[in-house]
């Protein structure tokens, strides 16, 4: 099993009885449910693992804030999916959440995940101090909110269809999709007490991690196949967005992925941290396929 399976085995145990209801609003569980016991890569979740093992951490030990980091994806997932954003009707191979639940519920899923997120991220954490708790909990509403995910997807959704830079592509990618795998590294950097200078390298490495992610996202979107992604290709040159690939082309961009890579690597090396789990998951994040 590589490392990716074992800590996506993992976190799907977890997640089976994270979101229980009492009996009430049980569509809205079942809605939340679809989505986040859905087949996806886990890669959010993994990244955490894997920062806080390279540090003596269990994977077990991580499980609610791995589980927090997927809720708010799975979030974004759902609403991003809906009419009044990119309009997808399929998500890692299924029916999107509003294809089946409905518009109102799949809004109401999303909104329920990104507040469970907070219900996980805030219970006990063995051998986590309340400042560093706190710290994490600050880290997730920053990286997720305004000045993080949903300001890139606020400049994501009005640049879209307009000329725009290549500045402007920097800023919705950094901000959209590499500061929540940022997070996902920073948060995992916080269970093991570790010096500030190892925390502000890996901060650096999740940021480089994240932009190379959402640059062969875009990749893929022009060269992948519906069957390889589970969701719609082309969707992005369809709609007039705004992607590396429309300025520089696909072998640039990919180019461009593996040398941001190699800039967060660099940070690492310098004050020596060697993790082989994160290399792997590196590894997924500029070979994959979908
Ligand atoms: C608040 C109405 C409202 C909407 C917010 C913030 C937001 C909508 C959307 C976030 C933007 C977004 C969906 C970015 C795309 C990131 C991305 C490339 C997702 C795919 O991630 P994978 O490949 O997916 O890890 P799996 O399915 O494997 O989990």
């Amino acid at each position: 099993m590589s490392y990716l399976e074992m800590c996506k085995s993992d976190l799907n145990e977890y997640l089976k009885s994270a979101l229980v209801t009492d009996g009430r609003a049980k569509t809205l569980y079942e809605a939340m449910n679809y989505s986040l016991l859905n087949d996806g890569k886990r890669l959010r979740p993994a990244l955490c693992m894997a920062t806080a093992e390279t540090f003596g951490v269990s994977r077990e030990a991580v499980l609610p804030a791995a589980a927090a980091l997927e809720m708010i994806h799975s979030y974004s997932l759902i609403h991003d999916d809906l009419p009044c954003m990119d309009d997808d009707d399929l998500r890692r191979g299924q029916p999107t959440n509003h294809m089946v639940f409905g518009e109102a519920m799949a809004l109401l899923a999303g909104d329920g995940l990104l507040t469970e997120a907070f219900v996980q991220l805030s219970r006990p954490l063995s051998g986590v101090s309340p400042e560093r708790q706190v710290t994490m909990l600050h880290t997730l509403a920053l990286r997720a909110g305004a000045s993080g995910m949903v300001g890139g997807q606020a400049v994501d959704v009005e640049l879209t269809g307009q000329d725009g830079t290549l500045d402007d592509v920097a800023f919705i990618h950094l901000h959209k999709t590499a500061r929540l795998i940022q997070a996902s590294i920073e948060i995992g950097a916080l269970f093991p007490e570790l010096p500030d200078e190892h925390v502000r390298a890996l901060s650096v490495y999740g940021e480089s991690l994240g932009l190379a992610f959402q640059m062969i996202d875009d990749v893929l979107d022009v060269v992948g196949s519906q069957d390889e992604l589970g969701k719609t290709p082309g969707k992005d040159v369809a709609a007039a967005k705004l992607t590396y690939p429309r300025f520089i082309g696909v072998e640039e961009t990919r180019k461009l992925a593996a040398q941001v890579i190699e800039r967060g690597e660099q940070a690492l090396l310098r004050v020596g941290i060697v993790s082989s789990s994160l290399q792997e998951l590196q590894s997924v994040v500029l070979e994959r396929t979908h």
